[in-house]
């Protein structure tokens, strides 16, 4: 009678496993070349289309990860501290200030139209405006996005890499008759953290 031996399993076990890895390496699209794949690729060059919005199953970045990633001042593709630091100084310079040296939340919603891409976008002038008095101090600001880089940093080293920015967007099951098929996707960070969860 053979009885497998623990050594045998873990060995075929450790082949099944590469052998996935394989397979899920041989799924990835080709990199572009000229007439391979879709013409044009999907929005943003992330993964290629597969529904009306281009989001079932791929991966997103917020709009503070846009923000994040125009503060990469030596072009590593990884934001520290430091250039975080900068980034935060540079960004309050640009916004108009009262004689208080706050800035009004009207203005920070102009800021978010162009810095994040949309006046709605997260974090908005009432996520800054932690006393709600109308106005955005520069603690404030700064706090702000301090938090939103700390959040989005999962392996809390203090940087962030272009793999913390993405949010996988899970696989929705389609319905033919559902409507606009739209609305925000909600990710959900790889690493488990809900986005925009208060701490
Ligand atoms: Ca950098
Ligand atoms: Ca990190």
């Amino acid at each position: 009678m053979f009885k497998p031996r623990p050594a045998a399993l873990a060995v075929s076990t450790a082949i099944l496993g590469a052998l996935l890895i394989a397979a899920c390496a041989s799924r990835q699209p080709p990199r572009g070349g000229p007439g391979s794949g879709p013409p044009g690729g999907g929005p943003g060059g992330m993964a290629g289309p597969q529904g009306d919005s281009g989001f079932e199953g791929g991966m997103i970045a917020r709009p503070v990860a846009l923000l994040f990633t125009g503060m990469d001042r030596d072009g590593n593709r990884i934001i520290d501290q430091a250039e975080l630091a900068d980034g935060i100084a540079a960004e309050w310079a640009s916004l108009p200030r009262t004689d208080r040296d706050t800035v009004p939340a009207l203005a920070i919603a102009d800021w978010a139209a162009t810095a994040l891409g949309n006046a709605e976008a997260l974090p908005n002038q009432i996520a800054f405006d932690v006393n709600l008095d109308g106005q955005i101090s520069e603690t404030e600001f700064r706090t702000r996005l301090a938090e939103e880089f700390d959040r989005l940093d999962r392996n809390q080293d203090g940087q962030l890499t272009r793999a913390e920015l993405l949010i996988e967007v899970p696989i929705r099951s389609r319905s033919r008759d559902g409507g606009m098929g739209g609305g925000m996707p909600q990710g959900r960070p790889p690493g488990g953290r809900p986005p925009g969860g208060g701490r």
